[in-house]
């Protein structure tokens, strides 16, 4: 059987980067990188315990059990992703700029890597930041099938300690009977609380979507999940992360969750985010911040000088349930906290996005291309789709062309939020509602129901590449498409 890697390597040496990667120095290790031996990750399996019971899930893991990968900017990503499931899979490094055949998406940008075969990546880091990796083969994402990517650069402090906090749903139901009872009941049985919160979201939200706005309740939540993990544990029985009194810390949180949006809520202490999706933003100071699916928050803060426990929660939007990670500070002794906050986290909205301000905005232009992407759905059917039609290999690819300033107006008509994520390329946030600001640049943006968001980029990573909402069974469902140049 021809491998992965054959291909892989096949497709890299027609490219421009089989040449860079030649050419790169490392500048830490001083010889060549070329000798460098690839970074090793592994598809396994795994079991862990949630809410007392022991169950299996995915990891991607280093051999000597690291979960992803931490690497420095100016290095080159080198890597072997070694398949070691029985089942085919193919990791996308989110965030990054690869070459578009290492993108990671199967059926887009190649084929899975089967049971026992293995995938070589190489390319070049351009930026640092706070990144993730993420099954993008079927469903096996909400199966844990993730790990972070983490790339220091310039900002890293030698005196502080980062912190990586993986947020994310579990169900113990299987992700294809989920899927399956969603497409069933168009959502999984609302609670009480949301019936009489959502009456129209309830029976069916498209009623409620056809007039931009009018959908005031969002509908939040369609999957009921078993439980909410921060680095793969519930608060019942939380990390527990030793800190000194009075130091700095990098909280870098990567909302890795397949459904979930959050608030993090620091409780009594300050946090200055620095970045959104690893890209620098004018620091915002806060204590809350929302954190839609696939999106990453650095946020720098200092432990108080006294001893003492400070929890750093997640709490799930439109509800009362959290989990996070404990912060103990010198003698401070760890109390319980509680899995139901004392109130519900309200739903994401775009306020913060709308303060946001890039500190390395693109440069100031003129769009050359704008497409008009319409986020539809059938919500009783369970169909998502843009601009109405739910994506199949046989769908056109969106036309832009190399150089070109594009803009993509996302118009979400739907009565559900949309984290929507465009692949290798970073984007700016450059209007909300009609009104231009120089928002952040990053490379996922929520479109709440009824609101009107436009991103733009610049064409300088020719490819076929994904855009699409992240939510995981909106994108199983269609709410996907490609765009497309030479
Ligand atoms: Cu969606």
């Amino acid at each position: 059987m021809l491998s992965r890697r054959t291909a892989i390597m096949g497709a890299l040496a027609t490219s421009a980067s089989l040449r860079s990667f030649a050419q790169t120095q490392n500048p830490l290790g001083g010889g060549p990188s070329g000798n460098a031996p690839p970074t090793i990750l592994q598809l396994q399996r795994r079991s862990i315990v949630v809410n007392g019971k022991p169950t299996s899930v995915f990891a991607i893991r280093q051999p000597e059990g690291i979960s992803g990968i931490t690497t420095d900017v100016g290095t080159p990503f080198r890597v072997r992703v070694e398949n070691k499931i029985d089942e085919p899979s193919l990791i996308h490094w989110h965030g990054l700029t690869p070459p578009w055949q290492q993108d990671g998406v199967p059926g887009v940008s190649g084929s899975a890597i089967p049971p026992g075969g293995s995938a070589d990546y190489d390319f070049p880091l351009r930026f640092g930041g706070t990144f993730w990796m993420h099954s993008h083969q079927g469903l096996q994402e909400q199966l844990l099938m993730a790990a972070p990517l983490i790339i220091r650069d310039q900002r890293d402090r030698p005196d502080q300690q980062e912190i990586v906090v993986m947020l994310a749903d579990f169900s113990f139901t299987p992700p294809d009977q989920i899927f399956a009872g969603l497409k069933r009941s168009g959502s999984a049985a609302p609670t009480a609380a949301q019936i009489a919160a959502t009456p129209v979201a309830a029976n069916g939200a498209m009623a409620g979507m056809s007039k931009p706005g009018a959908a005031a309740k969002p509908d939040l939540n369609d999957v009921k999940y078993d439980a909410f993990l921060a680095n793969d544990r519930t608060l019942a029985d939380p990390e527990v992360i030793k800190v000194a009194p009075g130091e700095r810390v990098l909280l870098r949180i990567i909302n890795s969750s397949s459904m979930s949006a959050y608030h993090v809520d620091l409780g009594q202490l300050d946090g200055e985010l620095i970045a959104v999706d690893g890209f620098p933003v004018t620091p915002v100071t806060a204590r809350r911040f929302p954190i839609a699916v696939a999106q990453r928050l650095d946020i720098r803060l200092a432990t108080p000088r006294r001893s003492g426990a400070y929890p750093v929660l997640a709490v799930l939007e439109g509800e009362r349930k959290q989990t996070g990670v404990m912060l103990v500070a010198g003698n401070g002794s760890v109390t319980r906290i509680a899995e139901l906050a004392k109130a519900a986290s309200p739903a994401l909205t775009l306020d913060l996005e709308s303060r946001l301000r890039a500190s390395q905005p693109l440069t100031a232009r003129k769009a050359d291309r704008v497409h008009t992407l319409n986020l539809t759905g059938d919500m009783a059917k369970y169909i998502w789709s843009i601009n109405n039609v739910a994506w199949t290999p046989e769908v056109p690819p969106l036309p832009i062309a190399k150089g070109e300033r594009v803009e993509l107006v996302l118009v979400n008509q739907t009565g559900m939020p949309h984290p929507m994520h465009l692949h290798g390329h970073e984007f700016q946030v450059v209007e909300i509602d009609g009104k231009r600001f120089p928002g952040a640049v990053r490379d996922t943006v929520l479109v709440p129901p009824g609101r009107r968001v436009v991103i733009a980029f610049d064409a300088n990573n020719p490819g076929l590449w994904a855009f699409h909402c992240h939510l995981l069974y909106h994108l199983d469902a269609g709410m996907f498409t490609t765009l497309r140049y030479v």
